[in-house]
């Protein structure tokens, strides 16, 4: 028995000191100094506050979805981006609103930030027939054709080859928009991924790649995963240019991804961007979490993006503290209409799964 335990216990020991830290930020500057060094205003008073308001509403809008979890109003899967707003905010602000946008499943904040309305949104998380898509996909799948925000995907990796598929559109016919495709850490191995990468080379495709490498793949830690850890350096071996970038600060990544649309418009082709950041929530509604201490998550809400932001706006005067109060207040009141309208919406009718299924009318292999 006393071997037993003694066996459990060196086993358990162990498995604590295998566990490997996660260490995306360690060479890199530390964003908590920067910001407190910078007072630098580089962008427009609005940017600045644009970058607060988007920021503040998306972190808002899924403090109270998470709520309305835990009372089970929204059910299903649900996956919060609690603490990685940067990598949202900094890149709308540095597109144009002909750019197009995919993600993949941690997909609330990208459509919020783009002006989706957030009634319309938390009614696809209550599974409502007002929601974004028509109740039918819930918390992975939020899409907004008019925005062009071409979803909200659950296949990891999936909406990476979609998305070249996307700027590939967009060089065919002509224009000079750009597609953002973002992945998460735990998408790089997959293979489409890496063809994706290749093809858009070839093609020289108007795609900003990004990886928004927030340490874990659900509770799996980059290192676990991947002999290369600098995830950006996998784009090197294509040739890509490739960077990574500090995406816990809304200015860092507002430069980044508007060099790469610069570069993708000049018609020299797709850049990958690594957006180091961190999730302060865990991976979706159910997660132990036991995979990370306190005392990291504690670390990395030290870099709190929105905290960030507004010491600039502070140090710098770009707002009033009335200002300020009046952006909350507003926040709070949409969250609260967005809750509202969600509740009082109806549910599906039963007889629609039927409909929206394709695009193209006389599909011609639907049989009747
Ligand atoms: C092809 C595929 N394999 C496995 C899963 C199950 N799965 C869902 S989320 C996830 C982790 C992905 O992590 P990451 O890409 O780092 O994104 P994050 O959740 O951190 O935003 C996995 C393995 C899936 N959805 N699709
Ligand atoms: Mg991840």
């Amino acid at each position: 028995m006393a071997n037993y335990l003694l066996g459990i216990l060196i086993f358990r020991s162990g498995l604590l000191y295998l566990r490997p830290k996660i260490a995306h930020f360690d060479q890199y500057p530390m964003a908590k100094k920067t910001a407190a060094a910078k007072t630098k205003v580089n962008y427009s008073k609005e940017t600045y506050a644009f970058w607060y308001e988007s920021m503040l509403l998306m972190r808002r809008f899924e403090e109270k979805a998470g709520q309305l979890y835990g009372q089970q109003k929204i059910r299903g899967f649900c996956h919060l981006y609690i603490g990685q707003e940067a990598c949202a905010s900094g890149a709308i602000t540095a597109l144009t609103k002909d750019d197009k946008w995919i993600t993949a499943y941690r997909c609330h904040a990208h459509p919020l930030g783009l002006g989706t309305d957030p009634g319309a949104i938390m009614a696809e998380l209550f599974g409502k027939a007002t929601g974004t898509t028509k109740g039918k996909g819930g918390s992975m799948h939020i899409f907004d054709k008019e925005r062009n925000f071409m979803g909200g995907h659950g296949i990891v990796g999936a909406q990476i080859p979609m998305g070249l598929g996307v700027a590939f559109a967009e060089k065919y016919a002509g224009t000079k928009n750009v597609c953002i495709a973002k992945m998460g850490d735990g998408a790089v191995r997959q293979g489409a991924v890496h063809e994706a990468f290749n093809l858009a080379m070839i093609y020289k495709s108007p795609v900003i790649f990004v990886i928004e490498n927030n340490g874990y793949a659900m509770g799996t830690s980059v290192a676990r995963t991947s002999n290369v850890t600098e995830l950006y350096k996998i784009g090197e071996a294509y040739d890509m240019p490739s960077f990574p970038v500090d995406g816990m600060n809304v200015e860092a990544v507002h430069e980044a991804v508007a060099e790469a649309a610069a570069r993708a418009r000049r018609g020299d082709g797709p850049t990958l961007l690594e957006f180091r950041t961190y999730r302060f929530k865990g991976h979706s509604m159910s997660d132990p979490q036991k995979y990370r201490s306190k005392e990291e998550v504690e670390e990395y809400k030290e870099r709190d993006p929105i905290e960030q932001v507004l010491a600039t706006i502070r140090e710098n005067q770009l707002m009033t503290e009335a200002e300020i109060e009046g952006v909350i207040k507003k926040v709070k009141s949409q969250v609260d209409e967005a809750v509202k309208f969600a509740e009082a919406s109806p549910w599906p009718d039963g007889m629609d799964a039927f409909n929206d299924v394709y695009v193209q009318e006389d599909y011609p292999f639907v049989m009747e």
